[in-house]
Order: C-alpha cells, then sequence, then structure tokens
C-alpha cells in the first residue's frame, strides 16, 4: 500500500469515525414528526406548514400527524418510528398524556418537544424535562382583557351594566392562565366580579364552547351588554355564535380571542361586523418553524433547546388584521 493511500484511508476512517460520534446526525436523514391536537383547525394547519417549510428549505423531512387522543398519539409514535424519525414536535390533546408520551418516545430513542401545550408530570407540575415553546398565557390574556375593557369605554358601557361570559378550561394550564390574565386586566378596570360567568368547555373548539356558552345567556336573560372571552378565537366563535342564536346583536357584544389564524380573518371579512370584536394574534408561522427548528438543531448539534421559550402577542381588529397578519407572516 501506497502511502497516500493508506493516508486516504486513515482519513477516511476518521471521517465515519467523526460521523457516527455521539448523536448528531447527518443532514439529509433527518426526519421529524408534527403531531398535533386539531388538525383541522387553522391555527395547526399553519404550525404544520410553516415547519414542513422549513424543512423543505434544511433539507430535512417532517411528517404531519393528528393526534386527537391518547390512542391516536402513541400510533403516530410508532408510525414515525417505522419511518426512522429521531425525534417529533407535539401539541399533546390531553398535557397529562406527557409521561406516556414520553415513555413511548424513550422506547425509540426519539426527542420530544411540545408547542402550545405544556406536558403536566404525576404531581401536576409542567415536566421541564421537556423543552417547550408556547404562548405568555397570562401576558396575552391581559391583552384580551384591556382591549375588551377599551372597546366597553369606547362604546360608553356602564360596567355594572354588562356580563361577561368566561368560557373556561382549566384542565389545560395555558388556558387558565389566559382567561385568569384576562380576568385580571378586566377587574382592574373596574368590571364588577359578580357579573362574570363560567361556562366551562370540555375541548378547545367552537363546538364545545357554543354548548357551554348558551345556558349562560339563557340563564342571564337581564343583561343586554355582554363580553367574551376564552383561551382562543375559535372558543370565542362559538360564544359569539350562541349569542346570536339567543338574539343579541352585534352591537351589544364584544368578544376578543387568541391565535389570529384563518377563523379571525374569515370573521373579520365578513361584511357586517359582528360580536367578535378583536383577537389576540400570535405568530403561528413561528411557532411552527421555531419548534421544529429547535428540534432539528437538537438532533444534529446535540444541543437541547431551552426548557421554556414564551412568545407575545399583537391586538388584531377589523381594522387592523391585514396589516398585523403581514406584520406576523401569516
Ligand atoms: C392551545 C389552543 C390553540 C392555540 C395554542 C397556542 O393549544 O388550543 O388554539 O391557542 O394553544
Amino acid at each position: 500500500m501506497t502511502l497516500t493511500s493508506r493516508f486516504a484511508r486513515l482519513a477516511l476512517g476518521g471521517a465515519i469515525a467523526l460521523a457516527s460520534l455521539g448523536s448528531a446526525q447527518a443532514q439529509d436523514d433527518v426526519t421529524i414528526g408534527f403531531i398535533v391536537k386539531k388538525p383541522e383547525q387553522a391555527w395547526f394547519i399553519n404550525e404544520q406548514k410553516a415547519a414542513s417549510e422549513l424543512g423543505e428549505e434544511e433539507g430535512f423531512e417532517v411528517v404531519r400527524l393528528a393526534g386527537e387522543d391518547g390512542q391516536q398519539v402513541l400510533s403516530a409514535i410508532d408510525n414515525l418510528h417505522a419511518q426512522g424519525a429521531q425525534g417529533f414536535v407535539i401539541c399533546p390533546p390531553d398535557v397529562r398524556l406527557g409521561p406516556a408520551i414520553m415513555n413511548r418516545a424513550k422506547q425509540y430513542d426519539m426527542k420530544v418537544v411540545t408547542v402550545d401545550d405544556r406536558f403536566v408530570g404525576p404531581d401536576g407540575e409542567p415536566m421541564e424535562g421537556v423543552p417547550h415553546l408556547g404562548m405568555s398565557g397570562y401576558k396575552i390574556g391581559q391583552q384580551v382583557g384591556n382591549a375588551i375593557a377599551d372597546e366597553m369605554d369606547a362604546r360608553g358601557w356602564d360596567p355594572e351594566e354588562v356580563a361577561a361570559l368566561r368560557i373556561t378550561n382549566y384542565e389545560l394550564p395555558t388556558a387558565k392562565e389566559r382567561t385568569d390574565g384576562a380576568t385580571d386586566a378586566l377587574l382592574e378596570s373596574g368590571f364588577p366580579e359578580d357579573n362574570i360567568f363560567d361556562a366551562p368547555q370540555q375541548n378547545s373548539d367552537t363546538a364545545s364552547a357554543f354548548s357551554a356558552a348558551s345556558p349562560v345567556f339563557a340563564k342571564r336573560g337581564d343583561f343586554e351588554h355582554w363580553v367574551i372571552f376564552a383561551l382562543n378565537e375559535e372558543s370565542v366563535l362559538g360564544g359569539v355564535r350562541a349569542s346570536e342564536q339567543y338574539g343579541l346583536d352585534a352591537e351589544d357584544v364584544i368578544g376578543v380571542g387568541i391565535n389570529g389564524s384563518g377563523a379571525a380573518f374569515a370573521e373579520f371579512s365578513r361584511e357586517t361586523p359582528t360580536g367578535f370584536h378583536g383577537t389576540v394574534a400570535v405568530s403561528s408561522t413561528m411557532h411552527g418553524r421555531k419548534s421544529a427548528e429547535n428540534l432539528y438543531e437538537w438532533i444534529t448539534e446535540g444541543e437541547k433547546p431551552q426548557a421554556n421559550t414564551v412568545t407575545g402577542g399583537t391586538l388584531m381588529t377589523r381594522d387592523n388584521w391585514e396589516s398585523v397578519r403581514e406584520d406576523l407572516g401569516l
């Protein structure tokens, strides 16, 4: 063997050894999953799409999957393993599934990051070991409360004569943070606590909010003016639809949501305004991109993302929705 070929062999051996060092992966064989609890909702469609776009740019594969209950999530993880995925981003259908999901992922040696809804451990605390990216729920909730108070002011409503429909989801910590933030901001603005009525929803969608809201309007027919808030705009829209069905006029209702996705755009695009006054928009594009990027870098560079990344929002109304949409890349 000549010296040069021996050198070439040694160099090649070294390169192979380097490539297999640690868990670093060659760029072109990375596959990640992106599992969401509500695949039909505009927020999640956009999030998954943004992750796929990043994958196309960076040269990795993104498998988009639905995980609407525990069973479906576990099958999605099996499916990802069969496709050779090294990890997944997930917005779980129930945050208490965290430990079961992590067990399955560990069996397959997959890395996991959560987006939007953070896993809760058996002790009821957030699972700190799983990197998370989500909204700063309380602050965004305060923005909702302030937007409602400002609009009440603009319409010249006397707070004593206004009822608040608070659509709650206390099983989901980010939902509680959001409605707590909105409640506190409203109370600070002088809203009477006794005029706040709860409508606990089973889920985070329009149908569950509609069912929760309807009986509240029926029971409190003595109020002419209503404000509505919830964890997201899909749920506020359920409340607004219930107010319409009950017979309230759009000018007697102020609903303010959270997300800034297709559901809100459709509402703002209607010719006649409805009781859906606004929404605090957060970039679902950024949530999808950034969570996928964090996971990709963890897989390829071995660098674990930070434990908790929080994002902020911007109030979007009929007047400015198109420009906010553009600014947030939605
Ligand atoms: C939760 C809600 C979604 C969205 C997301 C950021 O998952 O259900 O609508 O607000 O947080």
